[in-house]
């Protein structure tokens, strides 16, 4: 991990992994030098800097650059897979334009560095869907995997034509106990542990059988830190990493929710959403992130699911949830 301060900024900061990332770059470069935004309004106790931000209005993102003197902006304002379907045009706006702004603004020379998620629902029906390899097929079914598609050749040409150095990562979908998921097709595995500890059961919108590629949060923040401290000269796939953690159903992270709860049952009503799962892979071939940035993972799925289980819980004891 690199030591050396920078002033960041991170757009989409009070989502699910803007939640747990701006408080890691509070401790790891001073809260002073943290800037969080989002379009929402942030709980009146929120701690740190903090400033509203529409991304689509390119004079705000700019001003704000300038004036807090910005050097990398983690960028995660954006509409997930399942929200994307009910309003794709938004999901364009905000994935695409708001993402340009951001680049602008580095291309004018007032931002180093821009880290910008793209995601598994990158690839499509077309796609090999075990061991998904880097460089393969992207033929994605929504409007959430063309902007992901779209972004991660946007970045590519920022950084050949204007030597922006933009990084990121096709994230699996992303298991965490602080904020609520955002509106996508992987957000069952996050659900099904706050209705196993509140109410003992769930009914889940996917099949029991759907293996997705998935990853849990302390591992998805050491890949952004270690992705953004790698020499650029190492990087040759550098805004589209394939990245691989865990792969299971939704029948096997139940059995391994039952190991704490034995009382905890599972059903199924798949919705509009399934169809967006049996586009996406089912595991991942990692090998060029663990080659180009020494990229590995931290936990398997029962390490996932103990810290889950048992940081959910006290939360629930103490009224939080
Ligand atoms: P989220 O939906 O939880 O948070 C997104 C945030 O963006 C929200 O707080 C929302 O208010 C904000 N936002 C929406 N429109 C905005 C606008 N016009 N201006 C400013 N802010 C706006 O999403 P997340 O899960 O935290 O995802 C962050 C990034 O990671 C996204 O690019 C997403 O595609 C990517 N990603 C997430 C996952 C996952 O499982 N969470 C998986 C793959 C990729
Ligand atoms: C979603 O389900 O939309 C996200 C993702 C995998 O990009 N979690």
């Amino acid at each position: 991990m690199g030591s050396d301060i920078r002033r960041v900024m991170v757009t989409g900061a009070l989502g699910q992994i803007g939640s747990e990332l701006v408080p890691r770059l509070q401790r790891l470069f001073g809260t002073q030098n943290v800037l969080a935004t989002d379009i929402k309004e942030p709980s009146s106790d929120y701690s740190g800097s903090y400033e509203r931000l529409d991304v689509l209005e390119l004079d705000e993102v700019r001003n704000l650059v300038k004036g807090y003197d910005i050097d990398e902006v983690y960028h995660l304002a954006a509409i997930l897979s399942a929200a994307g379907e009910m309003r794709p045009d938004l999901a364009w706006d905000v994935n695409i334009n708001g993402f340009r702004n951001v680049l602008e603004v580095a291309r004018e020379g007032l931002t180093n560095k821009i880290f910008h998620p793209s995601s598994i629902a990158a690839f499509g029906t077309e796609t090999p869907r075990l061991n998904t390899p880097q460089d393969t097929v992207l033929t994605p079914r929504t409007m959430y995997g063309v902007t992901k598609v779209t972004g991660e050749l946007l970045g590519k040409y920022f950084f050949d034509k204007f030597s922006v150095d933009v990084r990121g990562i096709r994230l699996p979908g992303v298991i965490s106990n602080v904020a609520p998921p955002g509106g996508g097709t992987t957000d069952y595995a996050v659900e099904i542990f706050y209705e196993a500890i509140k109410k003992g059961s769930y009914e889940c919108f996917l099949r029991s059988d759907t293996t997705l590629p998935m990853i849990y949060m302390p591992d998805c923040l050491k890949a952004f830190q270690d992705l953004m401290d790698a020499p650029s000269e190492n990087l040759k796939h550098r805004t589209s990493y394939n990245l691989a953690s865990l792969s299971f159903n939704p029948a096997e992270l139940a059995a391994e929710i039952q190991k704490h709860n034995p009382q905890f049952t599972i059903t199924y009503e798949p919705d509009f959403r399934q169809k967006i799962a049996d586009s996406w892979p089912m595991s991942i071939d990692d090998s060029c992130a663990r080659e180009e940035w020494s990229w590995t993972p931290d936990y398997d799925l029962e390490e996932m699911v103990d810290d889950m289980c048992f940081i959910l819980s006290a939360r629930h004891e103490k009224g939080e949830i």
